[in-house]
């Protein structure tokens, strides 16, 4: 065993180069591993006792892609794709065995060996598009000349990888091994060894790619079937025009166009935003105050109070990943109305092939109902769920801590109000917790995590990883009202609805924010959630636009009308009521209305995110910014490729940022403007949001 370099080991095993990768966590081509791969093939190469190579890698998987760490610094010698190079002029066959996941680099390594053999748990795929990017080294040319150009368009486009057997029958692999990856992987080069014979490589074979060249029209179809989806990023057309420079040019000249194409991504703020929101998410579950030895409780049967919208969500997450759950309900047909939504959301998804129709039973197995809240006395982890109310939360959390067993979590999935005070009405102040799930709960990737003053370590470390296994990112915030999300999203509430009252109609300002990247704007958001959320039809004295609406009845998408009308499908148009309801607001108020642009609108929606951010952080209730741009991103559809707010300051400079929120401090004397002290230190240093 010779140790090419400290990430890449050589070995001749009776003729076979071995060469052993290992560069925890996830074996990234790094310069080590780059380095090590290069000289390794050109030992094998030379060594005349080698008739064959074996790429396999030490850990957890194979090589997961180029380092995304790298990408910041100038670039290190020898570059991925003079190391694939090598690999694809090579004289021997060279054999990658595949486990864990082959992704970016990783598979594009791949490709260029002349085999690829996977066990049955591995995936193989190019998410680069998820980076804002497309694969670098030659993965849209050779990926498409393997799998065909459609299953090549969906894997760039998507970045879903493919299992193992998949990869078999698309012909990405051409063997799936059976029991040790390593042993297996040297009988099957030994093999290949013995049978002699010319040496194919990716980049002479164009059978695959014939069919597109008779239908070229598979491109602007795929363009128009994913329009909607990929509004705004530049990553998925990008890949595509790679994946059509194969088919149309030459290998070489394909490539030329990939390594533009890519170039111009890596060099974007698209790609800059998406790779810095791939760490973000993952510095998210990282909590410097928690004591490394902090006990995880165990988590064996939730219970969950209230068995509507939220409450069935919630549930649903915990079925899906096997954890029998209890709901609670205090009337009959509630119960029922609530587990019947729940198997029909299970239908529906079955019935498009998502889960099967076994699963749906297995899943709806696990969820018992109940009227009786002492049925809850088993559980681990109850999770209220019920009407927005702190009086009816204080009760339940009352009883609920004569019920619970000792040590069970109580958490609340309140989307406001304080923890702290709900957790005084109970003897465990120490596990009492929020856990904000944000709506549909069964599809939102987002969880807030609310830590009380008294909230332990154990219950907060077991919440952040009981996040992980249902699959949801957690966020861990502090107790105010609204916490992170909702705090800052009543900020860009008010000031849409200022604007409004000064000239722009409700379209306007959400086209405003639709075309920035959010999925809909302000009005239609509070439409889609309904505005009387919080509003009391009896003490109601219509002193705002949205008690007025309320008290016509139009509460939004669910009364056919709101700040828009609703058509029977739900669609939105503009509705005269509320802009003359606005008009009439503004004219009792004195305000002059008048045509506002698309730039003021957008400066004065966005600027009142970033100040809020930055007293949040200011007031410790989130640990760091990029903590801020995780819950946008993932619970209020902030456009990724812009990175979240507090990178979306950092980009367009805090001391511009600064500039305009002291314009408009001193344009309208409202103190909503007044720029957190945080912010202004910051600005002042030339400093950005860390
Ligand atoms: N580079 C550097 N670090 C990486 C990394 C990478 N490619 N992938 C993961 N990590 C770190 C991650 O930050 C975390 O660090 C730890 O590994 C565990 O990750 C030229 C240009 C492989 C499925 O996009 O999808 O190749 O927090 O928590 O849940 O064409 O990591 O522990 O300090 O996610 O088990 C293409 C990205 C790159 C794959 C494992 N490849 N990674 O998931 O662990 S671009 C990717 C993942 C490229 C070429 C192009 C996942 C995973 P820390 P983790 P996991």
């Amino acid at each position: 065993m010779v140790q090419v370099t400290s990430m890449v080991d050589y070995e001749n095993v009776d003729g076979v180069a071995v060469l052993t990768l290992d560069n925890p966590p996830v074996n990234a081509l790094s310069q080590g591993v780059r380095q090590g791969l290069l000289e390794g093939v050109a030992r094998a190469e030379a060594d005349d006792t080698v008739k064959g190579v074996l790429i396999h890698c030490k850990g957890g998987t194979f090589i997961a892609g180029a380092d995304i760490t790298e990408f910041g610094s100038g670039p290190l010698e020898p570059d991925l794709r003079s190391v694939l190079v090598a690999l694809d002029n090579a004289g021997k066959p060279i054999v990658a065995a595949i486990h864990g996941t082959a992704l970016g680099g990783g598979l594009e390594t791949a490709l260029c060996c002349h085999y690829r053999v996977a066990v049955a748990s591995a995936k193989l795929g190019l998410p680069e598009v998820n980076l804002g990017l497309l694969p670098g080294a030659g993965g849209t040319q050779r990926l498409p000349r393997v799998v065909g150009v459609e299953k090549a368009l969906q894997m760039v486009t998507t970045g879903v990888p493919v299992s193992a057997t998949e990869a078999l029958e698309a012909g990405l692999v051409d063997r799936v091994i059976e029991g040790d990856l390593r042993t297996g992987a040297l009988a099957f080069t030994r093999e290949k060894i013995a049978q002699g014979g010319t040496l194919l490589r990716i980049r002479d074979r164009e059978d695959k790619l014939q069919s597109a060249r008779e239908h070229p029209e598979i491109f602007d179809q795929l363009r128009k079937a994913i329009a909607r989806k990929t509004r705004g990023f530049l990553a998925p057309e990008y890949n595509i025009r790679c994946i059509e420079a194969a088919v149309k040019q030459p290998f070489d000249e394909g490539m030329k166009t990939e390594s533009k194409l890519f170039k111009e991504l890596m060099t974007g703020p698209q790609s800059a935003a998406q790779q810095y929101f791939f760490f973000a998410e993952r510095q998210a579950g990282k909590i410097p105050d928690l004591p490394k030895d902090t006990v995880e409780l165990p988590i064996a049967r939730v219970g969950v109070i209230g068995s509507g919208t939220m409450g069935g969500g919630i549930a649903m997450n915990m079925v899906n990943v096997g954890i029998p759950v209890t709901i609670v309900e205090v009337k009959a047909e509630a119960l029922e109305r609530g587990l019947a939504v729940i198997r029909k959301n299970y239908e529906n998804t079955a019935r498009k092939g998502r889960i099967s129709q076994a699963d749906v039973e297995q899943r709806c197995a696990l969820i018992s109902g109940s009227l009786d809240l002492n049925e809850l006395a088993d559980c681990d982890l109850v999770i209220e769920a019920v009407f927005e109310d702190m009086a009816v939360k204080k009760d339940i959390f009352s009883r609920l801590d004569g019920i619970a067993r000792p040590g069970a979590i109580l958490a609340s999935n309140t989307s406001a109000l304080d923890i702290n005070e709900i957790a005084a009405v109970t003897k465990r102040p120490e596990s009492v917790i929020g856990l904000h799930f944000f709506s549909p709960a069964n599809v939102m990737k987002l969880l807030e995590v609310v830590r009380g003053a008294k909230t332990s370590p154990e219950v907060i470390k077991t919440c952040m990883s009981l996040a992980k296994r249902i699959r949801k990112t957690a966020v861990l915030v502090g107790v105010c009202h609204g916490f992170v999300g909702n705090r800052i999203l009543f900020y860009r509430q008010r000031q849409a609805e200022q604007l409004a009252l000064e000239g722009a109609p409700p379209h306007q300002v959400d086209k405003v924010l639709y075309d920035f990247g959010f999925p809909m704007g302000a009005f239609q958001m509070s439409d889609l959630a309904g505005l009387d959320i919080g509003w009391n039809a009896k003490t109601s004295r219509g002193a705002t636009v949205k008690d007025r609406l309320c008290e016509m009845d139009r509460r939004g998408q669910k009364t056919g009308a709101g700040f828009y009308d609703y058509d029977e499908n739900r669609n939105p148009t503009p509705s005269p009521v509320a802009e003359e309801l606005f008009a009439e607001f503004a004219a009792k108020a004195g305000i002059s209305r008048r045509e506002i642009t698309d730039e003021e609108i957008l400066e004065r929606c966005v600027l009142p995110m970033i100040n809020e951010g930055a007293k949040i952080l200011d007031e410790g209730i989130a640990i760091r910014a990029s903590d801020i741009d995780v819950v946008y991103v993932y619970g209020y559809g902030w456009p990724v490729h812009r990175g979240g707010p507090m990178h979306y300051a950092n980009s367009l400079g805090l001391d511009k940022v600064l500039a305009r929120l002291r314009h408009y401090h001193e344009l309208t004397g409202d103190d909503f403007w007044k720029p957190s002290q945080y912010l202004v230190a910051l600005a002042e240093k030339g400093d950005r949001f860390s």
